[in-house]
């Protein structure tokens, strides 16, 4: 009798200790997305978008940006670098690197990033002083070989 009530209430015990354990948060990191690249002229404002991120959960997210990457030169900094649509000026020609991570109040993402190029580089470039200087003796040897070829023969 003494031990069907000791198997009995270790059993029960078991149970209640099992049921009784308490349900861990379960918390799905969220995930971070810049927004797509773009390409823009440069003294243009960047707007940028962070608002594609996600969390799985539902959770509030916070934003945190940063530039990681600016070119030779600039000294743009964010504006708003906490929020889901901050903005920064691109002042030189070149390459940004923004990275963008989110928090849903109990983990942050893994960073993501977005590239911002500057659209006019210097594929239109004015020619050197030594491309005009082929450019010219072409022409003028153009217009020797047209004026040769033209030029009414004079029998003898
Ligand atoms: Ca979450
Ligand atoms: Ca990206």
């Amino acid at each position: 009798m003494k031990m069907k009530m000791f198997l009995l209430m270790s059993f029960l015990f078991l149970v209640f200790s099992v049921h009784s354990t308490p349900a861990t948060a379960q918390n799905s990191p969220p995930v971070a997305n810049a927004g797509p690249d773009q390409a823009v002229l440069v003294g243009a404002t960047v707007f940028l978008n962070g608002s594609g991120s996600t969390d799985v959960d539902g959770d509030p997210l916070t934003f945190s940006w940063s530039l990681i990457s600016i070119p030779p030169g600039s000294s743009t900094t964010l504006v708003n670098p906490t929020t889901v649509n901050p903005t920064f000026v691109v002042d030189n020609p070149g390459s940004y690197v923004v990275q963008l991570i989110v928090n849903d109040g109990v983990v942050d993402s893994a960073p993501d990033t977005v590239t911002i190029s500057t659209a006019i580089s210097s594929a239109i470039s004015v020619p050197t002083m030594t491309e005009w200087g082929v450019m010219l003796l072409i022409l003028i040897l153009g217009l020797l070989a047209i004026y040769y070829l033209k030029k009414p023969r004079i029998a003898t």
